[in-house]
């Protein structure tokens, strides 16, 4: 069985980690077969949307520990290694990609799988998922992007106790803090996550991806270059075929077809 299940239906590239066993942890093929199906997802104009999943009852727990040579006396191993050509290829990959990415959060999200789902555009947790800074229980930092989007997303006095203390964080509560966006019944999680990826695979793609641009440039742009930002990606959207779409149904009162372009 491949490690990472891809298709495509209706303008949505569903991406499932599919390591259930493993509980979907990241081992090098993994990383590659991820790396093609979002290299896919930015080349081919049919996709409209990402949709990140995992098979089973984690989402991700991060790096495959089993597959890490670390015995007492062994040499150490380089681990920038592995986030210089792994991980933080993917995080800038996900917030690089100029289409929306819904992470759905089936179970458990730790260590690197935990800050793999915040570099999501979206995120919609299961009720029984739950979100865990698992580094610090085997000595390291949150990587992945954890020290950027944690701080940013819940202030630092609630990032630096789910990093320090590395507990679990319940889907409800990640809402409430303002981690993710929604929380939603198990049964009703796919059905939930897979509306929302449907319904932005129909929206204007492009004006998409210059809203993720605007929202994660501001995270270190002061608000004169921002607003300078805003007026230059706003130029863009209004050249877009979708923006006179926009207009044109909305003056016509009917619903827009959006064709990304
Ligand atoms: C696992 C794993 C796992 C292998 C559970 N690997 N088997 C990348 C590389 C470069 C630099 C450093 O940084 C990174 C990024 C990282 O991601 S580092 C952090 C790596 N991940 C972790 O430390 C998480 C370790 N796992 C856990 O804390 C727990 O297993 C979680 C919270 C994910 C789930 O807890 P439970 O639901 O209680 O399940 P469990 O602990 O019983 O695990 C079930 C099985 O899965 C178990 O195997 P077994 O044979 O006993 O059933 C675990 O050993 C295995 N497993 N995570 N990452």
């Amino acid at each position: 069985m491949a490690s990472i299940l891809v298709s495509l239906e209706t303008g949505v590239l569903s991406i499932t980690f599919n390591r259930p066993d493993k509980l979907n942890s990241f081992n090098p093929e993994m990383h590659q077969l991820l790396r093609q199906a979002l290299e896919r997802a930015h080349d081919e104009d049919a996709v409209r949307a990402v949709l990140l999943t995992g098979a089973g009852r984690a989402f991700c727990a991060g790096q495959d520990l089993s597959e890490r040579n670390v015995t007492p006396g062994a040499a150490p191993v380089d681990l920038a290694l592995s986030l210089g050509s792994h991980y933080n290829p993917l995080v800038r990959r996900l917030r690089e990609l100029p289409k929306p990415v819904v992470c759905a959060v089936n179970g458990v999200a730790a260590g690197a799988g935990a800050n793999i789902a915040l570099a999501c555009d979206l995120v919609v947790a299961a009720r029984s998922a739950s979100f865990v800074q698992a580094f610090s229980k085997i000595g390291l930092l949150p990587d992945s992007g954890g020290t950027f989007f944690l701080p940013r997303l819940v202030g630092t006095a609630r990032a630096m106790g789910l990093a320090l203390l590395g507990e679990k964080l319940s889907a409800e509560d990640a809402v409430r803090w303002g981690l993710i966006w929604k929380v939603v019944d198990d049964a009703q999680l796919m059905n939930e996550a897979l509306a929302i990826s449907k319904n932005l695979s129909e929206g204007p793609t492009k004006g998409y991806g210059l809203i993720k641009k605007a929202f994660y440039m501001s995270a270190t742009n002061a608000l004169d270059a921002q607003l300078d930002l805003e007026r230059d990606l706003q130029r863009q959207a209004g050249f877009t075929e979708d923006y006179r779409e926009g207009v044109v149904a909305f003056k016509e009162k009917r619903k827009p077809v959006f064709k990304g372009k």
